[in-house]
């Protein structure tokens, strides 16, 4: 029998750090628990302001939610974040530096902060993320802000978990072009351009506005602006988490299909998930690998072994 994940989600809503910490493990582990946990605290969740900050490794993402959370603590805010690394293992070193470098609101009851690395498939870790917001937004924080590594496509989906997209940028890289060729452009709600200290900063901003120029915006939808930060010093900090609540306010109807269409991606990947575990334990055991084998084997092709073993869930109807 399975346990219930009643008592840890009623521990998980007051807060508790332990427990907090125990559900996030739960789902980072996937299967049964973690669908019956999430499916204990889903009903809690939808107050949560997601706010994902990506960019290149080291344009000072880390430095700057460790910014953001002054200012939020500031203003009473209380801040769950979720360091997410698609690129490195499980004890990666970018996940040790980004523990290391927010230590300092360790002991604050009202941040809680977690790293989490890839465990398996990196669609995994984009499910994991998800639910992993679930968590912290019944856990009753007021912002979660996920802080992912990197500017490809595995990044963009783990983006797409969140309300609202910061971009990062840094001068003098070249890192800053190759972000907006990745097609990060598109998720960008807000751009930051970073280590504004350095040279170079200008010529960054008057690159991504020449961007937008190219783009029409209606009157009354949001226009990304484009900030400049100083992690380091917290400079331009305040600036960005006006420009957060701001797109808040204005972008209702962004936000409110945003958290449809990511419904209709959850449901449609859990309900892809349950055929698949359902056609797996009605297969008799080596038929799917026998099936992999004739195809790898060119005896068979890869539309027509999935047909043949989809026809086992749902088999072709017979006319008479
Ligand atoms: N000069 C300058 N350095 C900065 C600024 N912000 C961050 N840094 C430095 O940049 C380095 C990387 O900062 P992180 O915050 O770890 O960057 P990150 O993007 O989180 O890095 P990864 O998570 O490893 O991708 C650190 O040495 C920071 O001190 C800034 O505004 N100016
Ligand atoms: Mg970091």
């Amino acid at each position: 029998m399975r346990r219930s994940p009643h008592a840890l989600a009623d521990r998980v809503r007051a807060a508790e750090p332990r427990a907090i910490a125990r559900a996030l493990s739960i789902v980072e582990d996937a299967g049964d628990p973690a669908a019956d946990l999430v499916a204990a605290l889903h009903p809690h969740g939808g107050r949560a302001y997601l706010v994902g900050i990506t960019g290149a490794p080291g344009a000072g993402k880390s430095t700057l939610v460790d910014a953001l959370v002054v200012e939020l603590r500031r203003a009473g805010k209380r801040v769950g974040i979720l360091a997410v690394d698609p690129s490195s293992p499980f004890s990666g070193g970018a996940v040790l530096g980004d523990r290391v470098r927010m230590q300092r609101h360790a002991p604050d009851a009202g941040v809680f902060i977690r790293s989490m690395a890839t465990r398996g498939q990196l669609g995994g870790l984009a499910r994991a993320t998800a639910d992993a917001g679930i968590v912290l937004d019944a856990a009753g924080f007021d912002y979660v802000v996920i802080e992912t590594v990197g500017v490809g496509q595995d990044e963009v989906d783990i983006a797409r978990t969140a309300d609202a997209t910061v971009v990062v940028l840094v001068p003098g890289t070249g890192d800053e072009v190759q972000a907006l060729k990745a097609g990060i452009m598109e998720i960008a709600d807000i751009f930051v351009v970073n280590k504004a200290d350095r040279p170079g900063a200008d010529h960054v901003m008057a690159d991504v506005e020449g961007l937008l120029a190219l783009q029409s915006f209606a009157p009354g939808t949001w226009r990304p602006p484009v900030l400049r930060t100083e992690a380091v010093s917290g400079s331009g900090v305040a600036e960005l988490l006006d420009a957060l609540r701001g797109f808040r306010e204005q972008s209702a109807a962004i936000l409110e299909a945003r958290r449809r269409s990511r419904s209709a991606f959850r449901v449609r990947e859990a309900l892809a998930a349950v055929l698949m575990e359902r056609l797996e334990s009605s297969l008799g055991a080596g038929e799917l690998d026998a099936m992999v084998e004739q195809v790898a084997s060119r005896r068979l092709d890869p539309y027509h072994a999935a047909e043949r073993l989809g026809s086992r869930l749902f088999p072709p109807e017979v006319d008479d």
